[in-house]
Order: C-alpha cells, then sequence, then structure tokens
C-alpha cells in the first residue's frame, strides 16, 4: 500500500530464460527490451513493477554443449549465462530479478512444484517411445517429423517446426496427464480471448487443441541426462528440462513460500518457437498444481538477416555488444523497439538502423531539441514565458499568430499520452514510438513554419510571439522525453534534463500537463534555467564507418 492506505497496483513480467549452449545475440536482446520496456512504463505509471530474465542451463543439448568445451557444465554454464547478464546490462535492461535454474532456489521450488503433480495423481509412471529432438528439448509425434537428409547425404528425420533433426528415442520415464486437460485449457482460452496476443498466436494455440494432445513425458533417464534436477525420490530420473526451465517463473515469485502476490500479476514475453510451451505446457501443469494462470502471453515473432532466422550455424548471427557500440545502446534500443512488431518477421540490417536512427532521432527530435536550445536561439537558457494572447486556446480569439495546423499540433499532442498509454499497455512500443514520431515531425514543422529566428525581438509583440513559439515547442519536447523514457531511457534523460525537468517532474502523470498555461493554469517550467548543454542529443551515424566495421 501507498502512504494513504491505497494499495499500489502490481505486475510481474518475464523473458524466457535462455539457453547457455549460444551466445546472446539481438534476438535475446529484443525479448529483453520488450520486457524492460513495459517494466519501465508500469514504473512510471507508479506500478510495483517486478520484472525477470535469466538463464536455462539445464538438459542434453547444454550437457552436450559443455563436454564439446571439455569444461564442467557448471563453469561452463557460469561462463555464458555472465554474459548475458553482461549484454542485459549494457542494453540497458533493468531487470529486477536474474535467475539461473542451476541455483538452489530454483531446484527446491521444481522438487516442490513435481512433489505437487505427483500429489494431485498427474504424474505417472511409464514408458516413452516416439521421436526426441535434442536442440529443441522436445518430444514430436510421428506428423511432427518428416523425412530428410543430412549433409552427407544419409537419410534422417527432422522436425517440421524447426528443421532439426530427431531421434528415435524409447525410455522408460514419467508421463504427465497432459491429455486429461485438453478441455480445461480449451475453455480457460475461450474464456480469455484476450490471453495471447496478437490474436493470431491465440488461433494458433485454440487450433492446436483440436487434435489430441497426448500425455507429456516430463523425465529423463538419468543414464541418458544427468545434467538437470533429479526427480524427487527417484535417483534414476532427471526432470524434463522444459518442466524444470518453465518453472523458474514461479521460483522468482518467491514459490513455493509467498509467491501468489506476484504470481496473480504474471506476463510472459515469448517467441513464437517457444509458444506451445507456454501456451500449452505451461497453462497445463499449473491447472495440475491448482496454480493462476498467467495474466497474459505477449509473443512476438523473429528478427531474421537477409530473410534467414540468425542461427549459430548460418553464421549469421548479429552481436549485440557490438551492435550497440556501433549505435549507441539508444540507437539499437529504438531501433528494436520501433521495427520489431509481434507479428511477422522483421529484417535486421545495418543500413536500417542507420537511417532510421539518423532520421528520427539526430535530425528530428536531435534537431527540435538543438532549436529551443540553442544558445543562439534561446539566448537567457530558460524556458521561455507563454502568452496567451498570441497563441489563444480557441483560433478565433484575440486574433492571435497561430494558425489552423498549430491547433492541430496540439490536439495531437494532447492526445499522445492516451495513445502512448493504451499501446504501451499491449507492449506494442512500436506504435506508441510510431504516434510519438509523428508528432516530432509535426512540431519541427511547427517551428520552421513560424522561423522564430526572423522576428524581430525588439518589438515586444514580436517579442511575446518567439517566447511563445519555444515554450510551446519545449513543453511538446517535454511530453517526447517523459514518453519515450520506457523505450530510450538515457535519451530521454538527456532531452528532460536539458529542458530542466526535474526527477520529480517525470512520471506519467506529468504528461498529462501539457501547455497548462494555454489552459489558463501556472506553468512550473516557465522562466526555469535550462539544464546543462551536453552536446548533441544524438551524432548522426556514418554508413561508412558502419560498413568498414
Ligand atoms: O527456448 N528473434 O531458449 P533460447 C527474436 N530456454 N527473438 C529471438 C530470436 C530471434 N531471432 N532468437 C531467440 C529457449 N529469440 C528456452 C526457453 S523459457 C521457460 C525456456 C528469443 O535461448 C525469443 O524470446 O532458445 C525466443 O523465444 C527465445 O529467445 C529462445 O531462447
Amino acid at each position: 500500500t501507498d502512504r494513504s492506505g491505497t494499495p499500489v497496483p502490481a505486475y510481474y513480467v518475464t523473458t524466457p530464460v535462455f539457453y547457455v549452449n549460444s551466445l546472446p545475440h539481438i534476438g535475446h536482446v529484443y525479448s529483453a527490451v520488450v520486457a524492460d520496456c513495459s517494466h519501465r512504463y508500469k514504473i512510471l505509471q507508479g506500478v510495483n513493477s517486478r520484472f525477470a530474465t535469466g538463464t536455462d542451463e539445464h538438459g542434453l543439448k547444454i550437457q552436450q554443449a559443455a563436454a564439446t568445451t571439455g569444461k564442467d557444465p557448471l563453469t561452463f554454464c557460469t561462463e555464458v549465462s555472465n554474459r548475458f547478464r553482461h549484454v542485459f546490462r549494457r542494453c540497458g535492461i533493468s531487470y529486477t530479478d536474474y535467475v539461473r535454474t542451476t541455483e538452489d532456489r530454483h531446484r527446491q521450488a521444481v522438487e516442490q512444484f513435481w512433489t505437487v503433480l505427483v500429489n494431485n495423481g498427474f504424474i505417472y509412471r511409464g514408458s516413452y517411445e516416439g521421436w526426441y529432438s535434442v536442440p529443441d528439448e522436445s518430444f514430436l509425434t510421428e506428423t511432427q517429423v518428416v523425412d530428410s537428409t543430412d549433409s552427407l547425404g544419409r537419410a534422417i528425420k527432422t522436425s517440421t517446426e524447426s528443421g532439426h533433426k530427431v531421434e528415435w528415442m524409447k525410455e522408460d520415464n514419467y508421463l504427465f496427464r497432459l491429455s486429461d486437460l485438453r478441455h480445461k485449457l480449451q475453455h480457460w482460452l475461450r474464456s480469455n480471448p484476450h490471453v495471447i496476443q496478437p490474436e493470431k498466436f491465440y488461433y494458433i494455440v485454440l487450433q492446436w487443441l483440436e487434435s489430441d494432445l497426448p500425455d507429456l513425458s516430463v523425465s529423463r533417464q538419468k543414464s541418458r541426462l544427468q545434467w538437470g534436477i533429479g526427480v524427487p525420490g527417484d535417483p534414476e530420473q532427471t526432470v524434463y528440462v522444459w518442466l524444470d526451465a518453465l518453472v523458474n517463473y514461479l521460483t522468482v515469485a518467491g514459490y513455493p513460500e509467498q509467491h501468489s502476490r506476484w504470481w496473480s500479476v504474471v506476463h510472459h514475453v515469448v517467441g513464437k518457437d517457444i509458444l506451445k510451451f507456454h501456451a500449452i505446457y505451461w497453462p497445463a501443469f499449473l491447472l495440475a498444481a491448482e496454480l493462476p494462470l498467467p495474466q497474459a502471453i505477449h509473443v512476438h515473432s523473429h528478427w531474421t538477416v537477409q530473410g534467414k532466422k540468425m542461427s549459430k550455424s548460418l553464421g549469421n548471427v548479429v552481436d549485440p555488444l557490438e551492435t550497440s557500440l556501433k549505435f549507441t545502446v539508444d540507437g539499437l534500443r529504438y531501433f528494436l523497439l520501433r521495427q520489431g512488431v509481434p507479428d511477422t518477421d522483421c529484417d535486421y540490417d545495418d543500413d536500417k538502423v542507420v537511417k532510421l536512427c539518423n532520421s528520427e532521432l539526430a535530425d528530428a527530435l536531435g534537431g527540435l531539441l538543438n532549436r529551443c536550445t540553442a544558445p543562439s536561439l534561446n539566448p537567457e537558457q530558460v524556458y521561455p514565458q507563454f502568452c496567451n494572447t498570441s497563441f489563444p486556446k480557441e483560433p478565433e480569439e484575440f486574433n492571435g499568430r497561430a494558425v489552423l495546423e498549430d491547433y492541430k499540433m496540439v490536439e495531437a499532442v494532447l492526445r499522445l499520452p492516451a495513445l502512448a498509454k493504451e499501446n504501451f499497455e499491449k507492449l506494442h512500443a512500436y506504435k506508441a514510438l510510431e504516434a510519438i514520431s509523428g508528432c516530432v515531425r509535426m512540431t519541427n514543422g511547427f517551428i520552421q513554419r513560424h522561423a522564430p529566428w526572423k522576428l524581430n525581438c525588439r518589438k515586444t509583440e514580436d517579442k511575446l510571439w518567439y517566447d511563445t513559439v519555444l515554450h510551446v515547442s519545449m513543453e511538446c519536447l517535454r511530453i517526447y522525453g517523459i514518453l519515450l523514457q520506457p523505450a530510450v531511457p538515457s535519451l530521454a534523460d538527456k532531452i528532460l534534463s536539458r529542458l530542466g525537468v526535474g526527477p520529480g517532474e517525470r512520471s506519467w502523470d506529468h504528461a498529462l500537463d501539457f501547455l497548462s498555461r494555454y489552459e489558463g493554469r501556472d506553468c512550473p517550467y516557465e522562466r526555469r534555467a535550462l539544464g546543462p548543454n551536453t552536446g548533441l542529443l544524438f551524432s548522426r551515424l556514418e554508413r561508412k564507418n558502419v560498413q568498414e566495421k
């Protein structure tokens, strides 16, 4: 609760826990930036937000990857997990929790979760015979595999979905009564039509649930898989890596002790490749454990390079550290959030980053900031005064100097916070940023139209109008600065600091008092000295330099 005793709303957002058999690339960073943007947005809204990310360190493919390096698995996992942590910190990912599935607290959560599934009658001993894909760590049915050939021309079977090689597996292990939960899952989805976003993926899941849902093997023989969490009470079996991994979300929430506060407000951000695990297996496990189901599953598509999904074997992986050095962290974040859409795959290309950042950050936003605060145009270095007579609230009043286009701009900026809110709520940063960018363009047009540098400020009337043009432009910038904080925090900080907007004046609500003098209220910023001039907001990127790297 806050000081007045009103309960503070809570929010909990997660990314997948990433496998440590490959190094972080911009696809991973994208999921993390999407979640980070949502977390920062919630904080601006005054919500008590929690944000978890981390690494998935068990399973056969990690066991094999560690073996090829000659390192013991934990050392191997620690090294790669630290790389993820480093990359995320560097990219401004402000997670509150970083979880590793090799942690003790997580093992305890998995053991408890398993025990509850057993006690509730959802786990039985059986034998599994079928296809298994190690790279996907997943069991596949006959309809999910196709004939193919490997690089040496030998006949093999591959997964229709991922294209990865599968192998025949026959083992005694534990099975989970997934088939019993089909109707409950359908019921959950039908009663929560917005729980899987975007809608396209909701329908895919419903479709999957139409066909039958075989029971799921949830353990592997210890003789095959040692690197994992042991099945409680059975030294011969290791918990299936996906069951292990999914429980991480509960571990962070505090399971099995105090978890209900966070668990009731969980939102998952996942790539479309792991939709089935999150939209079918995970809810099924939670139903079986009698725990609440996620509030929402936000699915996004993939980043490709020249049309192909990034992968280690194709050698087309984009390194986030290198990219953030070339384009700055804000440049990279802006590009990912502005161009990444959830419905369709997006192609990554250095040239596109350069073009977007130069036009929207360096020229439009940076130009606008410069026009309002450069000493040549703003010699007193203040937030100037607004004059109602030159920019009256209604166009017909007092014969002001503002024109119809100016009123349209004010209208758009007044509507902007609500529009950005609606889209940040849905984790559609691209739409929020598009709207902000549109308004930035209008404000530049406003300054251009009235060309304050041509006014003769020795004439009182001109001076009043001059100040008003600057004031309105700075008010616009202040709103853009506040609304950009979730996406590009350091860039937004630069804008707000330059405008002299203090740390206590940057919450979402402060974007709702746009142009208070226009509304006849006092403006707290008026005549306030500007913050320090720290140079360009965003330096233009050179395409030449980019190609040379
Ligand atoms: O699947 N574009 O881990 P993982 C966009 N450990 N996002 C991408 C991407 C791309 N090209 N490539 C990866 C696992 N991602 C499991 C998850 S969760 C309980 C266990 C992102 O390292 C995207 O979020 O293969 C995708 O779902 C995830 O990384 C897969 O990461």
